[in-house]
C-alpha cells in the first residue's frame, strides 16, 4: 500500500519512521541532544526544534553514519548548522560546543531548575537572572511574597490542548519539597505495580474499566519519570468520564494513595478537549510500603476517543507533533481527544490503535518504535 511505501528512514514525518529507543548513532544523538536542550533553555525555540528534527531523523537511521555525505541525505540534517557539528563529530568523536556547554555552570543550573515539575525554561531563566544558583535559592525565592508573580509555565509543548494552562506556584512548592523522590526514575516493575493497584481501586467504584499504561513505559523505556495511565469505560459518556476522574482522585486521596492533586482538567477548562471527552488528573502517588512519591497522570477518555488518547499519551513528543502535522497535511486534525476532518469538523472514530494509523493514512508503528 502507499502507506507502507511511506515507511522509510528518510520520510518527512517522524510518525512515518521506525525510531528505536537506542539507535546505531546513539552517542551522536546524545551529544546533539545537549545542543537542543541548551537552545531550549536559552528560549531559542527555532534552533531547538531544528536540532530536535535532526535528532529524530538520525534516530530512525538504521546504520552507523560514516560520512557527512551520508548524513546529508537524511531529512532535516542537510542544514549548514547541523551538518557542521555532525562533520566535527564524525572526525573527532566529539562536538566541541557540547563539551563546553556541559562544562559551563549556567547549563548545569538551568538543567537542575527545569527538572522541577512546573519550572520550564522561561522560569528557569528568570530564576537565574534573579541570582538563584541552587535549589535552596529557588526555595527561598518562592518563600518571598515579593517574588510571587513569576511567569510560570509547564515544560510541555502540547500545542493544541494545553495552551492556556498555567502551572500554579504551589506545584512548584510541592515539587521542590518532593524533589529527592521525584528525581528518582521509576523502574518498569514499579510502574506495573502502581497501575495494578490503581486499577484495583478503580474497580471498586466502577467495575469494568479498561486501561493502557502509556508514556515512555509503553515505548519500552526501562525507567520512567512518571506513570501515565489512559482509562476508559465502555458505557461512559463525557459526563461520566469527568465524574469518574473526580470521584476516583477523591477516593485515592482519602485512602492516602494520592497525596497531592496537581491539576484536574476536563471540569470547566474549555481548552482541554472540545466536548469534554477527556478528563485528566495529574497527581502525586505514594506507594504504600515504599513511601516514595511518584508522579501519576490519569487520563480518562470516552470510548470513542480512547485509542487516540492512547496514541497521544504514548508519545514521544516528537512523534505526536508529527502525527498532528501529518494529519494536517491530509486535511485532518489529530490530537489525544480525537480525529476530525478539517473541512466539515466531522468526527472520525478509531476503534483500535491500528485504526488510528489507518485513518491517518499511516503504516502502523509499534509503540517501541515511536521514540523519535
Ligand atoms: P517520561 O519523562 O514520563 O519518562 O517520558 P514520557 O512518558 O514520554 O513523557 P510524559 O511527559 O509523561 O508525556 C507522555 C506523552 O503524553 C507525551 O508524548 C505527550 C503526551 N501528552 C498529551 N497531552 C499531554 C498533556 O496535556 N501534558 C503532557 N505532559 N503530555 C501530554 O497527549
Ligand atoms: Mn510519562
Ligand atoms: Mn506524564
Amino acid at each position: 500500500t502507499s502507506a507502507q511505501a511511506a515507511l522509510s528512514p528518510s520520510a518527512k514525518y517522524a510518525c512515518q519512521r521506525q525510531s528505536p529507543l537506542v539507535c546505531p548513532n546513539q552517542d551522536l544523538v546524545e551529544q546533539l541532544a545537549v545542543l537542543k536542550r541548551a537552545r531550549e533553555l536559552d528560549l531559542n525555540w527555532e534552533s531547538a526544534l531544528s536540532y530536535a528534527r535532526a535528532i529524530a531523523s538520525i534516530k530512525a537511521y538504521p546504520r552507523k553514519i560514516q560520512s557527512a555525505k551520508e548524513a546529508r541525505k537524511l531529512a532535516y540534517v542537510g542544514d549548514k548548522t547541523e551538518l557542521k557539528v555532525i562533520r566535527e563529530y564524525l572526525k573527532s568523536g566529539q562536538i566541541s560546543e557540547t563539551k563546553s556547554i556541559l562544562e559551563g555552570e549556567k547549563y548545569r543550573v538551568l538543567m537542575e531548575f527545569s527538572s522541577i515539575y512546573g519550572i520550564g525554561p522561561m522560569t528557569a531563566q528568570v530564576l537565574y537572572a534573579r541570582r538563584c544558583r541552587t535549589l535552596e535559592d529557588v526555595k527561598r525565592f518562592y518563600k518571598d511574597p515579593d517574588n510571587a508573580a513569576l511567569e510560570i509555565e509547564e515544560d510541555d509543548d502540547d500545542e493544541d490542548e494545553e495552551k492556556n494552562v498555567r502551572v500554579p506556584e504551589r506545584w512548584i512548592e510541592v515539587s521542590l519539597a518532593l524533589k529527592d523522590d521525584l528525581s528518582i526514575k521509576i523502574p518498569r516493575r514499579e510502574v506495573e505495580q502502581v497501575a495494578r493497584m490503581v486499577m484495583h481501586e478503580l474497580e471498586e467504584i466502577q467495575p469494568g474499566c479498561l486501561h493502557t499504561i502509556a508514556g515512555g513505559y509503553r515505548r519500552g523505556k526501562r525507567e520512567s519519570n512518571d506513570i501515565d495511565i489512559v482509562i476508559t469505560h465502555p458505557a461512559a459518556d463525557a459526563n461520566r468520564v469527568r465524574e469518574l476522574c473526580q470521584e476516583f482522585t477523591d477516593v485515592l486521596s482519602k485512602k492516602g494513595l494520592v497525596t497531592h492533586l496537581m491539576t484536574l482538567t476536563g471540569q470547566h477548562s474549555p481548552s482541554s478537549s472540545p466536548a469534554g471527552v477527556i478528563a485528566k488528573a495529574f497527581t502525586i502517588f505514594s506507594l504504600p510500603g515504599s513511601g516514595r512519591s511518584r508522579r501519576l497522570d490519569l487520563i480518562f477518555a470516552v470510548p470513542d476517543v480512547y485509542w487516540t488518547a492512547v496514541v497521544g499519551w504514548t508519545g514521544s513528543t516528537m512523534f505526536q507533533r508529527d502525527l498532528r502535522l501529518h494529519a494536517k497535511s491530509k486535511d485532518l486534525k489529530f490530537d489525544s481527544s480525537g480525529i476530525t476532518r478539517r473541512t466539515d469538523e466531522s468526527v472520525i472514530i478509531a476503534h483500535s490503535e491500528k485504526d488510528v494509523f489507518e485513518i491517518l493514512g499511516l503504516p502502523y508503528i509499534h509503540p517501541t518504535m515511536r521514540n523519535a
